[in-house]
């Protein structure tokens, strides 16, 4: 049994390593209201269900015509992020994109987009002169890059503190690695 400490160290390492796996499963978005795709005839505020907890929620509503139509800060409840709108007599219709990021519980932050369209009802007193093109036009508009340069500030924020953790988390197995080496001659 001349490889036993190699045979232990490789062990403590698996240990360390294989819990850590399923561990690493960070939430992820259930449903949103509005849904993905889908056409609402009113929008007073944006609901996002994610499969656990959450936190540090950042909330970007874009809409047809490049502006942002959030109003506030978004609100945590559990599970739930809720996102207020801009009045409705701000809002064009036509295709928004929901951009959302989160944390998770485990740390790792999560983030999407949301397409959807916002065709309000032309006979609640609205505007008539425009009841359908907007829609048609901007179903054709790409994603505005604002969205994602809002987000992504945080983001790149993020990950050096998890790089950190990983070279510490590798140092240390180097360190107990080092250790029962010495220990068993
Ligand atoms: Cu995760």
């Amino acid at each position: 049994m001349k490889s036993s400490p190699i045979v232990a160290v490789l062990a403590v390492v698996a240990a360390l390593l294989l819990p850590s796996a399923p561990a690493a499963a960070h939430t992820s978005l259930r449903s949103s209201d509005p849904a993905e795709n889908a056409q609402v005839a009113a929008l007073p505020k944006v609901t996002l269900e994610f499969s656990e907890s959450v936190r540090f929620p950042a909330v970007v509503l874009t809409g047809p015509d490049g502006e942002r139509y959030e109003n506030g800060k978004p609100r945590v409840d559990g599970r739930k992020v809720v996102q207020d709108v801009g009045p409705p007599s701000a809002l064009p219709s036509g295709t928004y994109t929901i951009a959302y990021r989160v944390v998770s519980r485990d740390g790792h932050p999560v983030e999407g987009e949301i397409p959807f369209t916002y065709a309000p009802e032309p006979s609640g007193g609205l505007s008539p002169s425009e009841p359908g093109q907007p829609v048609v036009q901007a179903a054709a508009a790409p994603t505005p890059s604002a969205t994602g340069n809002t987000v992504a500030p945080e983001e790149s924020r993020q990950i050096p503190a998890w790089i950190w953790i990983v070279v510490f988390g590798i140092a240390g197995i180097g360190i107990g690695m080092a250790f029962s080496m010495r220990k068993k001659p």
